[in-house]
């Protein structure tokens, strides 16, 4: 039996690899911050196989105590500061956490392998944000990153530790520069589930309006499940590489807007959309794109639902969810 260490265990994608790794037979173990974290509840409820250990990314010691007792073949970072718009005003703590937290985690692993690299695989959850503003399109594994956020610079610093770790000492080491990949378990801070959720309480009469930010924005939205599952198959390979998971399309918030008002039977979405200064961005990354030819032909990796199915997915679960938290 295969074991496993996860880091963010109790995010969006800790969720899901988890159930794929328990799937696949893994003995995995989720590495959980605080002394009462609130999402502890979730994931028991969701995976209740998953084995908690308690550490920070930013206390190297706990990293490798979790280590020693997970004893695991394969290491997934999730783990980080992760919401972009908080990231320039919380931008030590971003760089801490989201930057060096994978410093002390290869680290870790290192010390923990004594000279044995072979004995761990490595899997950091690098971004598209690391591409910033754009210097090629679509955006691939060589483009040239230019982040535009704190989140992004401390990515771009994680991601190239992977890379040194990769080339240094030997370390299986695969980054996954993975575009925005959504789902209904997506945290109400993105945009895509404040539209989702924002709907469906319109929908159901609990709420008027939405304030958004810049809705020209263009991104490559894919479903979590199917990107969890890329996370995976990059630890399969004989050696860590690095990987673009995106779906190769790309659409803006308007988009969204359209496709989620629509689905919920409401009409011209610009009755209900206002803009709200609180959530433009000090800098904005405009246009992301991947092109995922190397996750297809290497991987075998394809995305199976597309913008418009996943964002119908989201607005039919949240319609659900608002209906019972309202008791309507
Ligand atoms: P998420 O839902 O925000 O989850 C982040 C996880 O990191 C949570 O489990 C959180 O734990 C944990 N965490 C935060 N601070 C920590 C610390 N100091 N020590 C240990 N763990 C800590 O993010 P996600 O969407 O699942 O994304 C997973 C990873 O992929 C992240 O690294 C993210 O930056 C990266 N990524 C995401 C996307 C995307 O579109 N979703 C795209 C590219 C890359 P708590 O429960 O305690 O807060
Ligand atoms: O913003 C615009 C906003 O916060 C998307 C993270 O998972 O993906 C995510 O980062 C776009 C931006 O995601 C609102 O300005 C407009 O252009 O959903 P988001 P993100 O910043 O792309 C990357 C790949 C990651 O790695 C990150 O961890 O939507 N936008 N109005 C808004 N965004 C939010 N959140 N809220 C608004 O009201």
């Amino acid at each position: 039996m295969k074991r496993a260490l996860i880091t963010g265990v109790t995010g969006q994608d800790g969720l899901y690899l988890s159930e794929l790794l328990i799937s696949k037979g893994y003995e995995v173990y989720g590495l959980v911050r605080g002394q009462n974290n609130p999402k502890l509840g979730l994931l028991a409820a969701t995976v209740p196989e998953v084995r908690v250990l308690t550490g920070d990314l930013m206390d190297m010691s706990s990293l490798l105590r979790a280590l020693h007792a997970a004893e695991p073949d394969e290491v997934y970072n999730l783990g980080a500061i992760s919401f972009v718009a908080y990231s320039w005003e919380n931008a030590h703590l971003t760089t801490d956490v989201t930057g060096k937290g994978v410093l002390n985690l290869l680290e870790a692993v290192r010390l923990y392998s004594r000279d044995d690299l072979t004995r761990v695989r490595f899997y950091q959850a690098s971004s598209s944000e690391m591409f910033g503003k754009v210097q090629e399109v679509p955006q691939r594994e060589t483009t040239l990153l230019w982040p535009r956020s704190p989140y992004g610079v401390a990515k771009v610093f994680g991601h190239h530790m992977t890379i040194n770790y990769r080339e240094s000492y030997g370390l299986h080491a695969s980054s996954g520069i993975l575009f925005n990949h959504e789902s209904p378990r997506r945290g109400p801070e993105f945009v895509t589930r404040k539209v989702s959720q924002a709907v469906a309480r319109i929908r159901l009469g609990l709420q008027d309006r939405i304030a958004l930010g810049n809705i020209d924005a263009k991104r490559d939205w894919g479903f979590a499940g199917d990107y969890v599952e890329a996370m995976w198959r990059m630890l399969q390979q004989p050696h860590g590489d690095d990987y673009v998971v995106a779906t190769g399309s790309t659409h803006s918030i308007r988009d969204l807007l359209e496709v989620a008002f629509t689905h919920a039977g409401l009409d011209d979405w610009q009755r209900y959309v206002v803009q709200d200064e609180r959530f433009m961005r000090p800098a904005e990354v405009d246009l992301l794109v991947g092109d995922p030819s190397k996750a297809r032909s290497v991987l075998g990796w394809e995305p199976t639902v597309s913008f418009d199915e996943l964002v119908r997915m989201m607005v039919d679960h949240d319609l659900i969810e608002q209906r019972a938290l309202a008791g309507v």
